[in-house]
């Protein structure tokens, strides 16, 4: 079987634990892995070779792109939509430089070895702004080509990233005399809060609902700092993984967009609460909204429209809450908890 070559940075998120988990089981895929921090050991096992260090670094990026011919990449390193707002210049040196660093590299291979670099780019519900908790409620199921006025620096930094991607694509140096060999591959994917069972998220503003799930397992309070009423949309990781492989592996001319809603379910944080205390009697959850993170919950969509994806690449979730919750979340966070 040919080898293919995947590179994913950000390998040590939450995305990048789930995705390296997959893609090494299957035959003849190469990993490499990116990371600022060195990858976590039962990673590292299972690529190829990894690499530690900023996307911002110049010289590492020229030694991964040298040392490699990729066919793919995975772009996940970013800082998420807290973090960002607390650090809005270096948000927009790692979301939007490191972005712009790797599309180079992919438009640099995909000449050089004329063929196509598929670039895969987990964006995300960020991208939208609803300007207040009336509109919110009206506005419903969200399509990609509405309210995208987003009011985060991480939210501006996918959106403007999600057009660099579509440049790359289609009209990247359109002026010069010959028209290149190869070309870039740009598909990416809103996604909702994803919730996973074996890591935390960092610096996120959907990260409440994990929290909860996660203090409760560990039996610790947790102050939530979203109202009950907040209402966002989520999906269970393993949906997020299944939904960039099959977007990796849709044939392209079925593609209509280039850029997809993909969700799953959107329950208000109370009803999270309720689901996690049905399996954590012992939960402990104050809810105590912080005013500044609520506003920018309030300003995502309560729900987004993903049937594009549903049609073109044959998108669906295999979670829905209580799936996720009985069948996925609370079993492994209870043997993690055990072990
Ligand atoms: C965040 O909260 O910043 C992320 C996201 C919704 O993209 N989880």
């Amino acid at each position: 079987m040919q080898n293919h070559t995947i590179l994913i940075t950000g390998a040590n998120g939450e995305i990048g634990h789930g995705l390296i988990a997959h893609l090494s089981q299957q035959r003849g895929t190469k990993i490499v892995a990116m990371d600022l921090q060195s990858l976590d050991p039962s990673l590292q096992r299972l690529c190829d070779r990894t690499y530690t260090g900023d996307i911002l670094d110049s010289g590492l990026l020229q030694t991964l792109s040298t040392g490699h011919d990729f066919d793919t990449i995975y772009h996940l390193a970013a800082l998420l939509s807290t973090r960002s707002e607390r650090q809005p210049t270096l948000a927009h040196r790692v979301n939007v430089d490191g972005t712009l660093n790797l599309l180079e590299i992919a438009v640099t291979q995909s000449r050089q070895q004329g063929r196509v670099v598929k670039f895969i780019y987990p964006s995300s519900i960020a991208v939208y702004g609803l300007p207040d908790t009336a509109t919110k409620a009206k506005a419903g199921r969200v399509a990609e080509s509405a309210w995208c006025q987003p009011r985060t620096m991480y939210g501006i930094n996918k959106l403007y990233c999600e057009q660099l991607g579509l440049y790359y694509s289609s009209h990247y140096r359109q002026l010069d005399a010959d028209t290149p060999k190869g070309m870039v591959d740009f598909r990416g994917l809103r996604f909702p809060g994803l919730i996973s069972a074996t890591t935390l998220p960092s610096g996120g503003t959907s990260d409440f609902a994990p929290e909860m799930l996660h203090y409760a397992a560990q039996g610790k309070p947790y102050p939530c700092f979203a109202r009950e009423d907040t209402r966002i949309p989520f999906m269970a990781m393993p949906d997020a993984i299944t939904a960039l492989l099959t977007l990796q592996d849709a044939p392209r001319a079925r593609l209509s967009r280039q850029v997809y809603n993909v969700t799953s379910f959107s329950p208000s944080a109370k009803e999270i609460y309720e689901r996690v205390v049905e399996s954590f009697p012992r939960a402990k959850v104050s809810f105590e909204p912080d005013r500044k993170r609520q506003a920018i919950l309030d300003s995502w969509p309560q729900d987004t429209d993903d049937s594009a994806a549903r049609k073109d690449w044959g998108w669906k979730p295999a979670y829905d809450m209580e799936k996720a919750f009985s069948k996925y979340l609370i079993p492994a966070v209870s043997q993690r908890r055990a072990t």
